[in-house]
């Protein structure tokens, strides 16, 4: 059997992502930081805070695309791998957020931020979508990979909890490459919240069959 050395990813839990003035803000975005104090607060081998950190550049802003696929939250356009032509991939575009060195980047400054160990920023390869923290979506060859897999491999960890923004975008996306990491994988709904709430069903839907898990703050606890 291997030991049970769980680690915490906190996803995205930045300005642009909340009210009252977040570029992209989520719906309740801000609520979500008293639970994940009281998670950071845990004896988890690794707390990790992931950052959407874009260039002002970045493929995903519809500011940088022309009339009339350039509508934030509604256009999707298709990209080519830059590496492979052959493969391309479909994606929504967004107003400009979490564009480095910007306000809007920050962490929220009511997290207990001390608590992290690593911060992993992601989305800095102005070509590429990049929602998860692990890599970009492209797989024929990566374009873009974080250091998050490393961290977790070199600290033995065997499952990783995931909270966070946004609960359809970025939470999710980082689940989906945790579990195809390895990683016995758990996502905390009540810590998430989400762009478009109606989505969650197909989203747990996705979970179960990647065999990632649901679990509250309550039953985290008790396991660690
Ligand atoms: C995210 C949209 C665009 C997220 C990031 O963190 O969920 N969503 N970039
Ligand atoms: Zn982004």
């Amino acid at each position: 059997m291997t030991a049970f050395r769980p680690a915490l990813v906190i996803v995205d839990v930045q300005e642009d992502f909340c009210p009252p003035s977040g570029a992209l803000a989520v719906q309740d975005g801000r609520d979500i930081v008293p639970a994940i104090n009281e998670l950071l607060s845990l004896d988890f081998v690794l707390k990790v805070a992931t950052k959407d950190f874009h260039p002002p550049d970045h493929v995903s802003f519809a500011s940088n695309h022309t009339e009339p696929n350039n509508k934030p939250f509604e256009s999707l356009i298709t990209i080519q791998n830059p590496l492979n032509p052959e493969e391309t991939q479909e994606t929504r575009l967004w107003p400009d957020h979490c564009v480095q060195g910007t306000m809007g980047s920050e962490l929220l400054p009511e997290l207990n931020a001390t608590e992290f160990h690593h911060i992993v920023e992601k989305g800095q390869d102005k070509r590429v979508e990049m929602y998860s923290a692990f890599a970009d979506p492209f797989v024929n060859p990566n374009v873009s990979r974080s250091e998050l897999a490393k961290l977790l491999r070199d600290k033995q960890i065997s499952d990783v909890y995931i909270a966070g923004l946004a609960a359809d975008y970025c939470v999710k996306y980082t689940a989906l490459d945790a579990a195809k990491e390895g990683f016995k994988t758990w996502v905390l709904p009540e810590v998430t919240k989400a762009v478009d709430p109606t989505s969650l069903e197909d989203v747990h839907k996705g979970y179960e069959t990647a065999g990632i898990s649901l679990i509250t703050v309550d039953a985290t606890r008790q396991r660690l």
